[in-house]
């Protein structure tokens, strides 16, 4: 389904004068307000595969209906997020809940799209059809060679698939862990792992980087074999210079500060990649920005900062990705909501008078820096995002535009009720 160019600028003629002296207003107040519009205009966030059909828990789940079928619809999919927002240029594939059976037709409708291809998710979390050994009790930390042989080469063939779509990146993120002390031994499960990453470290393209995700729990509950941003850190430096952390979200114990560890993994060199979500208790999946804004914003403070000192570009040289999926919202206006969160907490953290907040801390004023941050935080900087969109042709009011034009109604027409997005 598309939505042409008039339509959307149609509903933009009817917000622009409201939009117009809101901009006004933010750009007397903001100086650098064409520097931050400039930024804001080239920040793409990757959208996965598996957030555009609705996700569930094990005690259930609502489909919205008109979900993707195919790899072509998601791609399709998220071509429509990507005109109504034009922040949302790129895909992030799971392997095998995706096949690119044709990789050629797959990147030609992809660049049709105006998409490319983020990075490759493997998946040894599953038992797949037809797999000759199971991953129950893990796969790079298995006890048995033969069970690590297989996850590896799955790896290995993930590498391949994305060579063949133009990706550059693959993430690994393990479930191996244990839900009962005593079930293995730390020692030999992070030695197996290791040397399975190594296998695979050793396959990657020479542009290529391998993303080193962490989990602190789920779904094992006892331990995680890379649990956390320490365990992550200690593969990917053992790996070497291709291999980085992914931090996401909502892999953290409760109440981690997760700014502290961006800036660190950012002085090291070391942040690759990066999923978006929120929770209030694990790893709830929740749409970006909904319970913790303050912290999203928070984070970006450290993103931007540690990336200017490291003359980092923002837009490229990070995995910037979505990683949510959950019960009861119409996924495509659930991934709008998330990506403008990201774009809001990202404008805010390019207001920060950094020098005036450098000022305060040599000089101990913590008051002062508090309100250098919070006043960055609580300006409505929504007109700059919705200008930064609107200069890229895209909606001022992606959810309006959505809505008015009854997408969800009309993926239902064509694709069906109860279509299941391939998937968790
Ligand atoms: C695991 O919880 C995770 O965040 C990883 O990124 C997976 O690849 C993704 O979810 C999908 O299960
Ligand atoms: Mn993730
Ligand atoms: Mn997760």
């Amino acid at each position: 389904m598309q939505i042409d160019q008039n339509k959307i600028d149609g509903y933009n003629g009817q917000a622009l004068r409201k939009h117009e002296r809101a901009l006004a207003y933010l750009q007397g107040e903001i100086p650098h307000a064409e520097e931050v519009l400039r930024l804001l205009g080239e920040f793409q966030v990757a959208i996965p595969s598996w957030a555009l059909g609705t996700g569930g828990t094990r005690f259930g789940r609502f489909p919205a209906g008109g979900e993707p079928r195919n790899l072509e619809e998601k791609i399709e999919d998220i071509g429509l997020l990507h005109r109504l927002n034009r922040a949302s240029g790129a895909i992030s594939l799971h392997i095998p809940w995706d096949i690119p059976e044709d990789p050629a037709h797959i990147r030609a409708l992809a660049a049709a799209h105006g998409i490319r291809f983020d990075a490759m998710n493997s998946n040894t979390f599953q038992d797949q059809p037809g797999q000759e050994h199971s991953y129950k009790f893990g796969s790079l930390q298995h006890v048995n060679r033969d069970v690590r042989k297989q996850a590896i080469e799955h790896n290995i063939e993930v590498i391949r698939q994305g060579v063949a779509l133009g990706s550059e990146s693959l993430t690994v993120w393990l479930s191996d862990g244990s839900c009962f002390p005593g079930q293995l031994s730390f020692r030999k499960a992070f030695e197996n792992t290791l040397e399975g990453l190594s296998e695979i470290y050793a396959e990657l393209p020479d542009h290529w980087k391998m993303f080193v995700e962490y989990k602190a729990f789920e779904p094992n509950f006892y331990s995680t074999t890379v649990g956390d941003w320490g365990q992550s850190y200690l593969f990917a430096s053992k790996l070497g210079k291709k291999a980085y952390t992914l931090v996401d979200l909502g892999h953290h114990l409760p109440n981690a500060n997760i700014e502290q560890i961006v800036s660190l993994l950012l002085m090291e060199g070391k942040l690759g990649g990066f999923h978006f979500n929120d929770s209030k208790y694990g790893d709830d999946d929740l749409t970006v920005g909904s319970i913790k804004p303050y912290q999203l914003f928070l984070i970006f403070c450290e993103l931007v900062d540690g990336m200017n000192a490291r003359n980092m570009k923002h837009a490229t040289d990070l995995g910037w990705m979505i990683d949510a999926s959950h019960n009861v919202k119409d996924p495509l206006e659930d991934l709008l909501q998330s990506v403008e969160a990201i774009l809001i907490a990202y404008a805010q953290a390019l207001l920060v008078d950094r020098a005036a907040l450098t000022a305060a801390q040599e000089r101990n004023d913590v008051v002062a820096a508090q309100e250098i941050l919070q006043q960055a935080y609580r300006t409505d900087v929504r007109p700059l995002v919705a200008e930064a969109r609107l200069r890229a042709g895209g909606a001022l009011s992606p959810l309006g535009v959505y809505r008015g034009e009854k997408v969800r109604s009309g993926l239902i027409s064509r694709r069906g009720v109860s279509t299941i997005a391939t998937g968790l």
